[in-house]
């Protein structure tokens, strides 16, 4: 018996073999580049994210961060952003640390910097790696590609759980089975169609570590996340000086934070970081307040060389280490925190009043109030009020 195959069933069968061989090369590709997880969807894999990010832009739980609303429309949806794109492919980079991060959190004299910025920033770690596979697989493909990571307006969370890398946990943030709460995202869009992989579910539970360990209750429910309570948005995104309720509870921690994500008990499977530029600089493990607070604009520069907190500039720096310094209760930080009380910086002026607040005998705070300049910034002038000093 002949079997009659149509023109049209050869023609799929060869788009399938193409659609194969591009997926299988572009697993290939991002196992040659370090990454530890990459997987595809589609472009309409996330139909509830557009509601749930106007939610969260709607009660303002994006604070300051104006460009999340500017591009709500090409954020929500993929297609929006690039319209004739296809497929989407996202990778997760492990970035694990040694040791549970929250053990240096009751070192009162120590600084807790985020594991996520303990060495390169991981923008330039990704991209690089990402523009490598786009070129190759353009030229194999013969398709248009566009790699983004963490600032394109892209949801890589909801697109990563779509892609089967990981569910978004109760702190919002994707979980992986392997690799726990300690993954990177990057993306690559293309035009090109390739095999998807199946989406993750969600394997929660009943569990809430990661929402009773937030010191700032920054989870208004589960899966939601207020950004104006968070320490990572108060430390990194936020300007200007922070508002007084959250000093206290910020603690020592003064760049981002991770302690939503080291309560997930999923972190028991996951490795430490296998990329080097990921390992936590020795010298950014637990550096002292005390030297910390001894960085001007050029130290700040150079000590944070290649690293994430350089973006924040030595200002905003300083700003939080002022903070930790408040929280640490020692008394010899008080002639660093008297000298920054005179720096060129309004925020910088202001945290430092408020650390010798906290730092100084009643009766040494009234006399070091009596030398305030009247005429100063109303930031600072604002400091001066709260301390009751005003
Ligand atoms: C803005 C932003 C922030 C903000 C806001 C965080 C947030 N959760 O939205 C701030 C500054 C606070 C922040 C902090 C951190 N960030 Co950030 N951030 C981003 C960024 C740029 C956009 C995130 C976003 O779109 N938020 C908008 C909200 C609406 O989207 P969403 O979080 O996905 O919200 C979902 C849930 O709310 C859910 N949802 C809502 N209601 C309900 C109800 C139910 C029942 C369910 C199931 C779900 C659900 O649906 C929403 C849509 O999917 C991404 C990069 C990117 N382009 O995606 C990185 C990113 C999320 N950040 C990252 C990291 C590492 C961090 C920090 C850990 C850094 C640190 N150590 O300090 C912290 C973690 C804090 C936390 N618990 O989220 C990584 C996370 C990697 C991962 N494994 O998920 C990302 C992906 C960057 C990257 N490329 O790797 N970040
Ligand atoms: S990063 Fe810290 S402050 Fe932000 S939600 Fe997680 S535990 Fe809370
Ligand atoms: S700590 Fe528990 S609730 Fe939070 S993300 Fe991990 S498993 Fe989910």
């Amino acid at each position: 018996m002949r079997t009659l195959i149509s023109d049209q069933d050869q023609e799929d069968e060869k788009a399938l073999r193409r659609r194969e061989k591009l997926t299988a090369f572009i697993r290939e590709e991002a196992e040659a580049q370090g990454f530890d997880l990459c997987r595809i969807t589609r472009p309409d894999s996330i139909p509830r994210a557009p509601e749930r990010l106007r939610t969260f832009l709607d009660e303002g739980h994006h604070g300051t961060m104006a460009w999340m609303a500017e591009t709500r429309e090409r954020r929500a949806d993929p297609k929006a952003l690039w319209s004739e794109v296809r497929s989407i492919v996202l990778f997760g980079l492990n970035y694990g640390p040694d040791e549970d991060p929250r053990g240096i959190l009751d070192r009162p004299d120590r600084a807790a910097i985020s594991v996520y910025a303990r060495n390169r920033d991981y923008h330039d770690v990704i991209k690089g790696r990402l523009k490598e596979i786009a070129t190759r697989f353009a030229a194999r493909a013969g398709e248009d590609v566009k790699v983004f990571v963490d600032t394109a307006p892209v949801m890589e969370k909801p697109l990563a759980e779509a892609a089967g890398l990981g569910w978004q946990g109760k702190h919002t943030n994707l979980v992986s089975r392997t690799h726990g709460s300690w993954l990177f995202l990057g993306s690559l869009f293309t035009t090109a169609e390739l095999i998807v992989d199946a989406p993750e579910t969600d394997h929660c539970g009943s569990c809430r570590a990661c929402l009773d360990a937030c010191p700032t209750a920054a989870f208004p429910a589960p899966y939601r996340l207020d950004a104006r309570r968070c320490i990572s948005y108060l430390t990194i995104e936020h300007k200007g000086p922070i508002d007084p309720e959250f000093r206290p509870l910020i603690g020592n921690r003064i760049y981002g934070c991770d302690d939503c994500l080291a309560a997930c008990p999923w972190n028991k499977f996951a490795a430490s970081a296998s990329e080097m530029k990921l390992r936590a600089r020795e010298d950014l493990k637990e550096p002292s307040i005390a030297f910390l607070l001894t960085l001007d604009d050029a130290a700040f520069r150079t000590f944070f060389s290649g690293s994430p907190v350089k973006r924040i500039g030595r200002d905003r720096f300083v700003r939080n280490v002022l903070i930790a310094a408040g929280n640490s209760g020692d008394p010899a930080l008080i002639g660093q925190c008297l000298e920054l009380a005179r720096d060129p910086s309004p925020v910088v002026r202001g945290m430092a009043i408020w650390a010798l607040k906290r730092l100084m005998r009643p009766e040494d705070f009234a006399r070091f109030a009596q030398t305030r300049d009247v005429e100063d910034d109303p930031g600072v002038r604002e400091e001066w009020r709260l301390a009751g000093a005003g």
